[in-house]
């Protein structure tokens, strides 16, 4: 254990905590929902809260590909650029009114108990947007490091995300714990050979090593209390491959 560590399952010290953005720090689902709904409606069909839950946690461009899919469309490569800037012009109408109290119950607090207890802290968003959504709800100085859509080639479930962040906190991917609220990102962290906390529904996070409702049900030192009694079986097996990760 070092000074600043806590305990971590397979002998390893949980030093950094990686967390997500939209679904784990702020409902901006809602958002995006509206956006894309607007999209579909005028290509001419419909778009459903239930198709929307394809869309969480994926890059913004394999979002367009999956609303077209919905409505049966195909279109090239500079009709899809062009759809997915405007998508963005009427999401950030949405975004740029947040403000702190859209932060979702518990988060802040969350970030902030990460920090005293010597934690360090990553955002790990596909994201465009991220950096201005966290200025917008106050949040960005809780941060050491942040690592979002515009930094890396390869969308969740790929562990570049994980893998980078680790990397710009100096940490060893095994010393690192992954919030988030899609499935896509639980296999991401997996992939990166990080244990994860999956954010909503345990029907949907299976392969997370613990599920919680929202930040608020949790707390460090409950987090590290259970990590120390997770059963072996229950740390992801995967073997980072990102060359550039960080050294233990
Ligand atoms: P943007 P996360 C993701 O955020 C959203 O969950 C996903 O629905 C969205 O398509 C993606 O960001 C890209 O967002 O259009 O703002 O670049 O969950 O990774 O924080
Ligand atoms: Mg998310």
């Amino acid at each position: 254990m070092s000074a600043h560590g806590l305990p971590a399952p397979k002998g390893g010290t949980l030093t950094g905590c990686l967390f997500d953005l939209d679904g784990v720090l702020v409902d901006t689902a809602k958002y995006h929902y509206l956006a894309w709904r607007e999209i579909a409606g005028e290509l001419g069909f419909a778009f459903t809260e239930k198709d929307n839950e394809r869309l969480k946690g994926v890059s913004r461009m394999r979002s367009l590909d999956i609303l077209l899919e919905i409505g049966g469309l195909s279109m090239d490569g500079g009709a899809k650029a062009r759809l997915a800037e405007r998508k963005n012009a009427v999401y950030l109408q949405y975004v740029l009114k947040m403000r702190p109290n859209e932060v979702l119950p518990g988060a802040r607090e969350f970030l902030a108990d990460c920090r005293s207890r010597g934690l360090k802290v990553a955002l790990v968003s596909a994201s465009k947007n991220a950096t201005k959504i966290l200025d917008l709800l106050g949040l960005t100085s809780l941060f050491d490091v942040i690592v979002d859509g515009n930094q890396v080639a390869e969308a969740k479930p790929d562990p570049e995300v994980f893998l980078t962040a680790a990397r710009a906190l100096g940490l060893h991917p095994r010393n690192c714990i992954v919030f988030e609220d899609a499935e896509a990102g639980i296999e991401g962290a997996i992939a990166a050979g990080m244990v994860s906390v999956g954010v909503g529904s345990s029907a949907i996070l299976k392969k997370a090593n613990i599920v919680v409702a929202g930040l608020r049900d949790l707390s460090v030192k409950a987090l590290v209390e259970t990590l120390e009694h997770l059963p072996d079986r229950h740390v992801p097996a995967a073997t980072p491959t990102f060359n550039s990760a960080a050294k233990p």
